[in-house]
């Protein structure tokens, strides 16, 4: 099956092109990655797939030769197109069962849940993890389901089957937590594209873990 080690969620960082600005996504993700990060998602939503495609192959650059997982969020073809190892789906994107077939079996797919009915839902395929989503509310992404709360991943980790990966206001006050609830990992967004030193704000992450 696929060659995914769940010890890559540990730190997994979300990509947001406004959030690096002008300093742009490679070169953010270059200092989180000597920061320590496990895996790296490429999130854009108003890319070109002409943009989209080649932020991923400069990231597959980039992130290849350090053996870090490079994830593209929502779509298949450029997932494909880039050689990245894996695609991040949601409960909205191309159903696991086809996306699974279009990538193949080495790839690394895994898939958002926003309730308990979707977690179990998740436990019948064979996904490689599952995002839990939203742990906290976050300004980064206002249209989410109501959050889980520490409580409610907790559950979710104990039901899931799968390795789970919590999302979603984590930072560096609460990752501990999220952890002691069960997550293999947290993924983060702002906590570390926001920052004016991804590096240190990747490694201070990483040292609470
Ligand atoms: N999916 C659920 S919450 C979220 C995504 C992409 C954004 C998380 O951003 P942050 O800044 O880490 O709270
Ligand atoms: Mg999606």
């Amino acid at each position: 099956m696929t060659g995914f080690r769940a010890e890559s969620l540990k730190l997994y960082l979300v990509t947001d092109s406004a959030l690096a600005g002008p300093r742009g996504i490679v070169s953010v993700v270059e200092k989180a990655v000597r920061g320590g990060v496990t895996m790296v998602q490429l999130r854009e939503k108003n890319a070109t797939t002409r943009d989209f495609v080649q932020l991923g192959q400069e990231l597959k650059r980039l992130l290849s030769p350090v053996g870090i997982p490079l994830i593209i969020n929502d779509r298949v073809d450029v997932a494909l197109a880039c050689g990245a190892d894996g695609v991040h789906i949601g409960q909205d994107d191309m159903p696991y069962p086809l996306a699974r077939r279009i990538m193949g079996p080495q790839s690394i797919i895994g898939l958002s849940v926003e309730n308990m009915d979707q977690v179990r839902q998740a436990n019948l395929l064979d996904v490689d993890y599952i995002g839990i989503s939203p742990v906290f509310s976050t300004p980064t992404k206002t249209d989410t389901a109501p959050a889980f709360g520490l409580d409610g991943l907790a559950v979710a980790a104990k039901l899931s089957v799968h390795p789970c990966v919590g999302i979603g206001g984590i930072n560096r006050d609460n990752a501990a937590a999220v952890m002691a609830g069960g997550a293999r990992g947290v993924a983060v967004v702002s906590a570390i594209m926001a920052s004016d030193d991804p590096c240190s704000a990747a490694a201070g992450i990483l040292s609470l873990l």
